[in-house]
């Protein structure tokens, strides 16, 4: 045995990464190298276990790839190290000639997923007194259906993930958790073993759908349909909860009256999928006691999102499985997000600030007016592969006067940039991490320096206040101090307790809605809401309106295919795919073709093929894969390496109908032989 060297240490620490589990990690750290990562079993959620990302971080955090010193573009193309006053200075006298010229909205300051931690909001202490730059709302991920369950229920919340276990009946809804919540897969296994049965809705396979009793394959974005027949089923057998009815609806009589016009036919002739296997799911859901009802972000990455998730989430509410430990409806739990901003933060400046929805970046980098966007700084981000429609995101960065990237790597959209300062990595600051499926508050523990010249971002905005000489206010402050101020009230004292395991702080229950309070206006659960009417302009009971682009039959035949670019295991979007670790284990991208569909145009496995629409074109190699529903194809999103295929130039930059979310997951295309 390895006589442990005297430096060999154990830290407690968590993965930001955007993913449902938010693991707690116990990290061993050998001088200033990291040599392993496990899991931590103090997080009763993630229970001791982290996923091959997790692991791999062994081999990401001192990566050949990674930046090390701030990069500059050079006048012929490529970069040039440069040091970071050179840098510093740099930009901002840049940003301070834009900002006298034009006014602070023509500068762009975009913040990503790619890294979470309460820290992030340090980036305030100078884009406040800045004066405000343009920004983007809404987001790529999941805000429609945030918006939908907020409406019904008042609020994001959900069961305390280990009550999966207790679930009789576990329907799963337009989300793949053998490969997204990887934690929330082994519960639902363990509920499984237990006797519950399972139901996925999804128009592909999965690992998911492979271990589920019934598979129900919908046309992609003919949910709210399919949610609203379940609905007529239910009502019309009566198998709804009256007593849960009476005391806890709102406005249910015209949700009634809604479903009565979506009976089985009809809803089988919208989704594709057969009156008989509608009833039987209706069945199920409804009279096997507790049942759990799992959304996924997948289900909402379309233009009518914020309307199918309420029709879905009404579900729970209508068989009485709210408020039941191993019932529920789950999507997102934001019972962790109870967190204070840093102290110090300068106040917001006064007036009317710029901001376009998130999808819209390409086009309005393009097209925003008084003033146009001359300068952008990007960190936490790589929109060149992951928002929609490339080719304006590329040519709208491309006409930028200066675009500054913060990121560990040179990421598609670092290549584009003219400064690229190295970013930190997860273990190389103190920072607090909430989450979106478990309860805990997790402390970020810091395990070693940055390497390099790598910087945390909280250096970088200190910096750049001394340089606009701006108040520093917010960095002068005890870094222990400040995580303890930004814990909620009256647990200032626990940040001591956080290293030694995660803690729910936000106070809201293992099982929410267990006493039956709504925080809505009606204080009931909304089957119509006047809100959402007023809101976003839609129908106040749930309904179903077509997609613009998304559904055979509509307009736009010259592009019958439905297009889907879905998550993987290996990879979190654009991360990952660069370590030889993951590239060993990590399946090829393919496009993923019903056999039928290929025939009718003449393809066969391992052919080549052009995707094509009116947006762009990509070429791949066709994989028959039975387990489709005919007329949709897939592709596994996130760009990594060069050889990887840049899937988002097909991608529409549309908005959802609520939230101001992306519409990845409409997207029409032809294929052809290449
Ligand atoms: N390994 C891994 N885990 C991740 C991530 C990652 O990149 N990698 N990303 C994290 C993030 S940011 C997110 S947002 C989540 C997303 O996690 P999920 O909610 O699982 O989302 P998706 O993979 O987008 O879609 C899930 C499933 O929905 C199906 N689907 C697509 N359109 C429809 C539809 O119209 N109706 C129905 N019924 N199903 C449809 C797809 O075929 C897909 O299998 O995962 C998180 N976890
Ligand atoms: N076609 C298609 N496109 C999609 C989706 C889809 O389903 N299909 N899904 C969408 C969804 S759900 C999401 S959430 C988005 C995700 O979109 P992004 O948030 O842009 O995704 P990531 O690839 O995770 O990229 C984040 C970048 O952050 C960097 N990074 C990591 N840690 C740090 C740090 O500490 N500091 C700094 N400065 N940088 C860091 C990483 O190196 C990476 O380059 O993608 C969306 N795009
Ligand atoms: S990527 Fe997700 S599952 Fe993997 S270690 Fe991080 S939080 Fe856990
Ligand atoms: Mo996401």
């Amino acid at each position: 045995m390895k006589t442990p060297s005297p430096a060999r240490r154990v830290i407690r620490t968590v993965c930001p990464r955007n993913c449902y589990c938010t693991c707690g990690m116990l990290v061993t750290v050998e001088g200033m190298r990291v040599v392993a990562v496990e899991g931590d079993p103090e997080n009763p959620a993630t229970a001791g276990k982290v996923c091959l990302k997790g692991l791999s971080y062994v081999e990401r955090q001192l990566h050949r790839d990674r930046l090390l010193k701030p990069l500059r573009r050079r006048k012929g193309g490529g970069f040039q190290e440069v040091s970071w006053d050179t840098a510093l200075e740099e930009i901002a006298s840049r940003l301070s000639r834009i900002r006298s010229e034009w006014g602070p909205a023509a500068v762009l300051y975009y913040e990503g997923s790619g890294s979470h931690g309460a820290l992030g909001a340090l980036a305030e202490a100078f884009w406040r007194p800045f004066g405000g730059p343009t920004r983007a709302h809404g987001d790529l991920c999941w805000p429609a259906g945030l918006e939908a369950a907020r409406l019904t229920f008042g609020a994001n919340l959900h069961n305390h993930p280990v009550l999966t276990r207790d679930s009789r009946f576990i329907l799963v809804w337009g989300h793949n958790p053998a490969e997204t919540n990887v934690h929330q897969w082994r519960l639902i296994l363990e509920a499984r073993e237990r006797g519950a049965g399972l139901a996925v809705i999804d128009p592909r396979s999965t690992d998911t759908t492979d271990a589920a009793d019934l598979h129900v394959q919908p046309v992609p974005g003919t949910d709210g349909a399919l949610a609203l027949g379940l609905g007529h089923v239910i009502l019309e057998e009566g198998l709804e909860d009256r007593a849960f009815l009476e005391a806890h609806a709102w406005g249910f009589e015209a949700y009634r009256e809604r479903v009565r016009a979506y009976p089985p036919a009809k809803v089988e002739a919208i989704t594709g999928v057969p009156a008989e296997v509608i009833r039987t799911l209706a069945r199920s859901y409804a009279t096997v006691k507790p049942a759990l009802l799992i959304a996924g972000f997948g289900l909402q990455r379309h233009s009518r999102a914020g309307q199918t998730i309420r029709a879905v989430c009404l579900l729970p509410a209508l068989t009485g499985n709210l408020g039941v430990p191993g019932g529920g409806w789950q999507y997102a739990n934001l019972a962790s997000h109870c967190l204070r901003p840093p102290p110090n933060l300068p106040p917001e400046p006064v007036g009317p600030l710029r901001s376009f929805p998130t999808s819209r970046l390409g086009w309005s980098l393009l097209h925003l007016e008084d003033p146009p966007l001359r300068a952008a700084w990007i960190e936490k981000a790589n929109p060149v592969s992951q928002h929609p429609s490339t080719a304006r995101v590329l040519e709208g960065l491309r006409k930028l006067e200066l675009l500054v990237v913060v990121d560990q790597f040179l990421t598609d959209t670092a290549r584009e940039a003219h400064f690229v300062l190295p970013a930190k990595s997860l273990f190389e600051e103190e920072d607090l991490v909430t989450a979106y499926w478990h309860p805990y508050v997790q402390l970020r523990q810091k395990v070693v320096d940055p390497p390099g010249e790598v910087r945390t971002e909280t250096e970088i905005w200190r910096e750049m206040c001394l340089r606009f000489g701006f108040e520093t206010g917010a960095f002068d402050v005890d870094p222990e101090e400040r995580l303890r101020a930004m814990l909620p009230e009256g647990a200032e004292d626990r940040l001591e307790e956080l290293r030694e395991r995660p803690l729910i702080l936000g106070g809201r229950g293992d099982v929410p809605w267990a006493d039956g309070t709504f925080t809505t206006p009606s204080g009931k659960v909304e089957f119509t809401s006047e809100e959402a009417a007023r809101l976003w302009g839609v129908d106040p009971v749930p309904d179903f309106p077509p997609l613009e682009e998304g559904a055979p039959g509509g307009p736009g035949e010259e592009f019958p295919l439905q297009l889907l670019t879905c998550k993987t295991r290996e990879r979190i979007h654009s991360q990952f795919g660069n370590l030889s670790s993951i590239r060993q284990v990590e399946r090829r991208r393919v496009l993923e073709m019903h056999p039928l569909d290929a025939a009718a145009r003449g393809l066969g496995d391992g052919d080549r093929a052009k995707v094509r629409n009116e947006r762009g074109s990509v070429e791949l190699e066709v994989r028959l894969t039975p387990g489709l529903r005919p007329g949709v194809v897939h592709v596994i999103e996130g760009r990594s390496v060069p050889e990887d295929p840049w899937m988002n130039f097909l991608t529409s930059d549309g908005v959802t109908d609520m939230g101001w979310g992306a519409t990845f997951y409409e997207c029409r295309v032809e294929v052809e032989k290449a």
